[in-house]
């Protein structure tokens, strides 16, 4: 069967996959979504990367790795600094390590675990990053209030057309990287926070000519849990974007001009 599991191919690309779970306040939630995704996936290595939570979730991942036979793994942060400050220090962590493929997914059961398998086909299918979208064919938001979704939904338009992307689902959170791409990014010149951090990374892997690709997902809705959502990260990715999008025009245009 083409579709083998990560678990199952050992030549696959995906064979030694990391799956990052950043964590602030999530201490119901990462029992749930690692005893999900070890159900799904029992091979794939998991790093939770905690940011100091009061509620304690640092000590929860600290029982769930001493229980796990390697397969967990916590860091612990001193501070709240926010997402993608978490994943780069956890991307840096699993290229340290010979991880082949590094995943993002968020903690609040909003990236079904058992839906990792179709990224990782993706990437062993040959593509350098896959996004699961929930703005493709299939792809589906379930639970989410309209003014979310309408948010979201407005967030990759705008997004596409200001960088000229074909991607649908630029802002998700759900994604797989091969090793080697972010072995090529330049991860200490990445500030970007919440989705502004999402878009940064697809747009640079764009930039550096590797393949993303997109498969459809059900994106749900937390059940338990606070979101950590605020206005300043929606103005961060207006402004950023529309920033790279007017740059990008302007070297093209640059290099039209000097041809002449
Ligand atoms: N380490 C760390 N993790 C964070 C931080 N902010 C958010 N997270 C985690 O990042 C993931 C996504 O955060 P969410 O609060 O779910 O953000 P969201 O998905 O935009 O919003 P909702 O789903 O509506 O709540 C979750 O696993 C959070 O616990 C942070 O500052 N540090
Ligand atoms: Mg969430």
């Amino acid at each position: 069967m083409a579709a083998a599991t990560p678990a199952g191919d050992h030549s696959a690309p995906s064979a030694r996959t990391l799956v990052i779970i950043p964590t602030y306040n999530e201490r119901e939630n990462i029992r749930l979504i690692v005893g999900r995704l070890h159900a799904a996936l029992p091979d794939v290595h998991v790093l939770i990367a905690d940011d100091g939570s009061p509620d304690g979730t640092g000590a929860v991942a600290d029982e769930l790795a001493a229980a796990s036979d390697g397969r967990i793994h916590v860091m612990h942060r001193t501070e709240k600094n926010g997402l993608g400050a978490a994943y780069i220090a956890g991307f840096r962590w699993g290229l340290e390590r010979d991880y082949t493929v590094l995943v993002e997914m968020d903690a609040d059961g909003s990236h079904a675990p058992e839906q990792l398998h179709l990224l990782l086909e993706k990437v062993d299918g040959g593509a350098d990053l896959v996004l699961g979208s929930r703005y493709v064919p299939g792809g589906t938001v379930v639970n989410w209030p309209w003014h979310r979704e309408v948010l979201s939904r407005g967030g990759n338009i705008y997004s596409r057309l200001a960088l000229g992307v074909k991607v649908r689902d630029i802002t998700g959170g759900y994604r797989a990287y091969r090793r080697e791409v972010l072995e090529t990014l330049d991860l200490d010149a990445i500030e970007s926070h919440g989705y502004c951090f999402q878009v940064d990374l697809a747009w640079r892997t764009l930039q550096a000519g590797f393949t993303v690709d997109e498969v459809p997902i059900t994106f749900t809705e937390r059940v338990i849990g606070d979101s950590k959502m605020s206005g300043n990260i929606v103005q961060e990715a207006l402004f950023k974007v529309t920033v790279w999008g007017l740059r990008n025009r302007w070297v093209r245009l640059r290099g039209l001009v000097g041809r002449h």
